[in-house]
């Protein structure tokens, strides 16, 4: 990935900007705070950490209006918080307790929020593509203006269900924003050895799909191809393609042998291209915050990741008789 260059006036407003910077920072400690709890033996199960990859899900929340969709994979904390769900809830699923989201039965993977339109959590890899298309379905049978944001990984850009996804969509006209999160590594795979281009966002031109390559670590770019994605969709143009280069800091889960990448490519990425670094150089150098503003953010979202810990250890297990309730939906 080429460094960045930062433009001299960034298109946006410091307000803006500056919840740009809390959004990406929550998301952070967070998940540092669920590594922590998993270290202590608190989490059960898997556990997929988002910390790198912030500046996605920031940047095309930002472009996302009131009853637009999303759904993803397993690797969905940041999700879950960036759409405004409560952290005190999404760390109560992570330790299985009655306060979580899924009241403790579904764990890291499987959380959902109506409420936030926020349609999961799935385990299984590309399993929520064609799901993504099928919300956006509901959308256009409906007859509203709503987009869905379906994210997926590199890796998963390699099944077959992606492609019969795409065809669907096209001939549909969905409106279906495909967003691949190219993290440039499956669980131990480099792309490079899996994947016969370097670059995937053009994949959909066989269905007529327009695509775009994205700069992921950049919260501003992510957020205005966000913006143009989402314009084609509502206009009822159908889907599109985001190719959003990413990087992951961490394991790909809890239990990673880190055998296939050097730590030194990985702390290159962290000094020369954190997203949320470049914001903070965005805001120092255009005067918008001080060193001590950042501090006291920093602070004030540690409070708030301090409060969601304390409230997943403290909230009782699920009842027994809990165990096979909302399990399956009545059929009408
Ligand atoms: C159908 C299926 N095959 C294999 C797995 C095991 N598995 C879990 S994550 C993963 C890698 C997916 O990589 P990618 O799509 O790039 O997503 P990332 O983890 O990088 O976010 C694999 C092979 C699975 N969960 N489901
Ligand atoms: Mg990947």
């Amino acid at each position: 990935m080429a460094a960045r260059k930062t433009s001299a006036k960034p298109n946006v407003a410091p307000q803006e900007l500056t919840q740009f910077y809390r959004d990406m920072l929550l998301i952070r400690r967070f998940e540092e705070k669920a590594g922590q709890l998993y270290g202590m033996g608190l989490i059960g199960g898997f556990c997929h950490l988002y910390i790198g990859q912030e500046a996605v899900v920031v940047g095309l929340e930002a472009a996302a209006e009131e009853g637009d969709k999303r759904i993803t994979s397993y690797r969905d904390h940041g999700h879950m918080l960036a759409c405004g769900m409560d952290p005190k809830g999404v760390m109560a699923e992570l330790t299985g307790r009655e306060g979580g989201y899924s009241k403790g039965k579904g764990g890291s993977m499987h959380m959902f929020s109506r409420e936030k339109d926020f349609y999961g959590g799935h385990g299984i890899v590309g399993a929520q593509v064609p799901l993504g298309a099928g919300l956006a379905f509901s959308d256009k049978y409906r007859g509203n203006d709503r987009v869905t944001f379906t994210y997926f990984g590199d890796g998963a850009a390699n099944q077959g269900q992606v492609y019969e996804t795409f065809n669907m969509a096209a001939l549909r006209d969905l409106p279906v924003i495909f967003v691949i999160e190219n993290n440039q590594y499956a669980m131990g795979t480099a792309m490079k050895r899996s994947t016969s281009t370097p670059d995937i966002y053009h994949r959909g031109a066989a269905f007529g799909i327009p695509g775009e390559m994205v700069d992921g670590m950049d919260v501003l770019a992510v957020r205005d191809a966000g913006l143009k994605a989402v314009k084609h969709c509502r206009s009822g143009k159908g889907p599109y393609i985001l190719e959003v280069k990413t990087y992951r800091y961490r394991g790909h889960s809890m239990s990673d042998p880190a055998k296939y990448r050097t730590r030194e490519e990985v702390s290159k990425m962290r000094e020369e291209r954190d997203a949320i670094d470049h914001v903070r150089e965005l805001l120092v150098q255009g005067g918008h915050a001080t060193e001590d503003d950042l501090k006291a953010i920093d602070k004030e979202i540690k409070a708030v990741v301090s409060a969601s810990a304390d409230f997943a250890r403290e909230s009782p297990e699920p009842a027994l008789d809990e165990l096979w309730t909302d399990i399956y939906a009545e059929a009408g």
